[in-house]
């Protein structure tokens, strides 16, 4: 809906935004006290008195409804033109308890919209068409736009850095950045890995292809991979010292899993209690809830 006032400039620059999201686009007047919400909300509004908003609008249709963070717009009284522009969400494919609550605690943490596909485990088999999405059949699969992403640990990094900045990362040129990204990577390759067989040997297998020895032996393998988290947390409160980054929730994850294959009881008082500051927190509360 565009208001008498507008000029012809405003007009067609506006229509440029329309045009790049055809269907999806609608467009509504709003009272100048209103403001735009930041990207964590569905719908960004687009409130259009002057040149700058109008170059900003036209920038959002450019690069496919991806804003900077956050964008807010100053109205001026005269309130000629607005826009909601619904622009792409990303989709979350989940299964509760599963790895891809990494990525749903950090969509949680940043705020930022998301579409949740919540699945029956395993969902190569309980959700017909998922290996159309992931050929592999795992979670979480990330779909923002026409970017794929399939690795837990990976789709935190990927948030961090496209959707930041934020807190939850560290930038290249800080120091604790190489230690950083060694428990981002840490978390899966090095925790996860031991924890995967245990669970398969000790439940996933039916009984006559169960493997004590294997179980026995990768819950050790985990228990001393599991030291350095131990030794990290002496003198901190998280991993990187006291900033909270997604390397938390990354080697989070991989202490709630060892909750949840009863491996916990063997965690050390710095674990334990690291495990329930983050535990504590209200996003992960939400990501566990959903
Ligand atoms: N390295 C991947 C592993 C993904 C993965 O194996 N996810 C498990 C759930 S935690 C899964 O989907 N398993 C189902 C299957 O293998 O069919 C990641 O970190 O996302």
């Amino acid at each position: 809906m565009l208001d008498a006032h507008v000029s012809p400039l405003y007009t067609r620059l506006a229509h440029v935004a329309v045009h790049a999201f055809s269907d999806a686009t609608q467009a509504v007047m709003l009272s100048p006290r209103e403001h735009m919400p930041c990207c964590s909300a569905r719908y960004i509004v687009i409130l259009i008195n002057n040149v700058a908003s109008v170059a900003g609008c036209c920038m959002l249709a450019c690069c496919g409804g991806v804003l900077p963070l956050p964008l807010r717009l100053r109205l001026r009284s005269r309130l000629y033109l607005s826009l909601t522009i619904r622009y792409p969400v990303m989709k979350l494919y989940h299964c509760k308890d599963a790895r891809s609550l990494r990525a749903l605690w950090t969509l949680e943490e940043m705020g930022l919209a998301y579409e949740l596909v919540n699945m029956k485990f395993p969902p190569r088999a309980t959700h017909p068409g998922y290996l159309d999405v992931n050929p592999l059949g795992t979670v979480p699969t990330l779909v923002d736009d026409d970017v794929t992403l399939t690795e837990s640990s990976a789709i935190c990094h990927y948030l961090a850095e496209k959707y930041g900045p934020t807190d939850l990362a560290i930038g290249v040129d800080d120091p604790q950045y190489g230690e950083y990204l060694n428990w981002l990577y840490r978390s899966d390759a090095t925790l996860t890995f031991p924890q995967t067989l245990v669970l398969r040997y000790s439940s996933l297998e039916p009984q006559e292809r169960r493997i004590p020895q294997v179980v026995a032996d990768y819950t050790q393998w985990f228990y001393s991979r599991l030291r350095s988290v131990e030794l990290a947390l002496e003198d901190r409160d998280y991993l990187l010292g006291h900033r909270f980054t997604v390397a938390d929730i990354a080697v989070g994850y991989a202490l709630m899993l060892g909750v949840s294959l009863g491996l916990d009881a063997k965690f050390k008082s710095n674990t334990q209690a690291y495990l329930a500051r983050l535990m504590a927190r209200p996003a992960c509360m939400r990501a566990c809830a959903l």
